[in-house]
């Protein structure tokens, strides 16, 4: 495959999942230019299709068979759909373990070819702020649902060496429309530049299994995306632009794992029993 602008090879049919929360929402906009059809599946209600460019398909991941039903005839996955927080490791365990494997075997049986898998920098909280990482820094997951996360990264990586399905992982950092906290003011990712990416993850030649941090062109950033240059992902949104609002917030306290941990509060999150 080589690289090509989406004017020259738009998809004939994409999937989401995941259509029906926050990102689902943005990119089933967004995303319109890249394919003549999405298809867009959740397990929550998601608004009816608004023309002949988009399905609307339900779907829950943790059910095989539907999974199966719903790749039919897909050229392209964007697997966003999932638990996005920390939750009990059973609810992990269908949406997100089972979940993307059934993507995975599905994409194998249609010939689905290219997947853009949405991790998350939970793969990775553990690490201290102080710390800067690339793609080949150890993942320390910071519970459950980083666990989750780093599962889908490995099958990622499997599917490709197996079967030649590739994968783009992006570990989004905190893609909301602004930077809600200070922690977010290293990890903000724009609407803008997580369309970009995903534009890059979709048409770039020979990505294999490529993993890519999820973040905007901020003053200060945790990650190093020398593995992902290949895509060429040039981020042209910044987070300082919030700083002022932002830091009349109360401040965090030092010993407050919002302030210590690339993860933030996730590290903290639980035990539920
Ligand atoms: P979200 O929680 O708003 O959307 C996830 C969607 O997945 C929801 O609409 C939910 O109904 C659906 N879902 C949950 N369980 C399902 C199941 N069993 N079957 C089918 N659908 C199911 O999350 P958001 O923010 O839109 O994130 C999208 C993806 O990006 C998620 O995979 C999340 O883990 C990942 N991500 C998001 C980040 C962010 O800052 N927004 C940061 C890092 C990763
Ligand atoms: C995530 O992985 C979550 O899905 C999102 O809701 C945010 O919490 C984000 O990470 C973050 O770390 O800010």
């Amino acid at each position: 495959m080589t690289t090509q602008s989406p004017a020259q090879s738009r998809f004939s049919r994409l999937l989401l999942t995941g259509a029906a929360g926050g990102l689902g929402k943005v990119l089933r906009e967004s995303l319109r230019p890249y394919a003549d059809v999405i298809r867009l599946s959740d397990i929550a209600p998601m608004a009816p299709a608004t023309g002949p460019h988009e399905e609307v398909v339900p779907c829950d991941l943790s059910d095989k068979a539907a999974v199966h039903a719903l790749v039919d005839g897909v050229d392209a996955i964007l697997h966003f759909g999932g638990v996005s927080v920390e939750r009990p490791f059973e609810e992990i365990l269908g949406a997100n373990i089972s979940g993307t494997f059934h993507i995975y075997e599905a994409a194998r049986l249609h010939g689905v070819k290219r997947v853009v898998f949405a991790s998350s920098n939970h793969v990775i909280g553990f690490y201290k702020q102080d710390q800067t990482l690339d793609a080949l820094s150890p993942r320390r997951p910071d519970g459950y649902y980083g666990l989750s996360k780093s599962y889908g990264e490995d099958m990622a990586s499997f599917y490709f060496d197996r079967y030649g399905i590739e994968t783009v992982s992006i570990r989004i950092g905190s893609s909301f429309p602004e930077p809600q906290n200070r922690r977010m003011m290293s990890t903000w990712l724009s609407f803008d530049d997580l369309t970009q990416l995903i534009e890059k993850s979709l048409f770039s030649a020979d990505v294999g299994h490529t993993v890519v941090y999820g973040v905007s062109d901020n003053a200060q950033v945790w990650w190093d995306n020398r593995y992902a240059a290949h895509l060429g992902f040039n981020a042209k949104d910044s987070s300082e632009v919030f700083r002022d609002k932002v830091e009349a917030q109360p401040p965090v306290a030092a010993d407050d794992p919002a302030a210590i941990y690339q993860g933030g509060a996730f590290v903290a999150a639980g035990p539920f029993e």
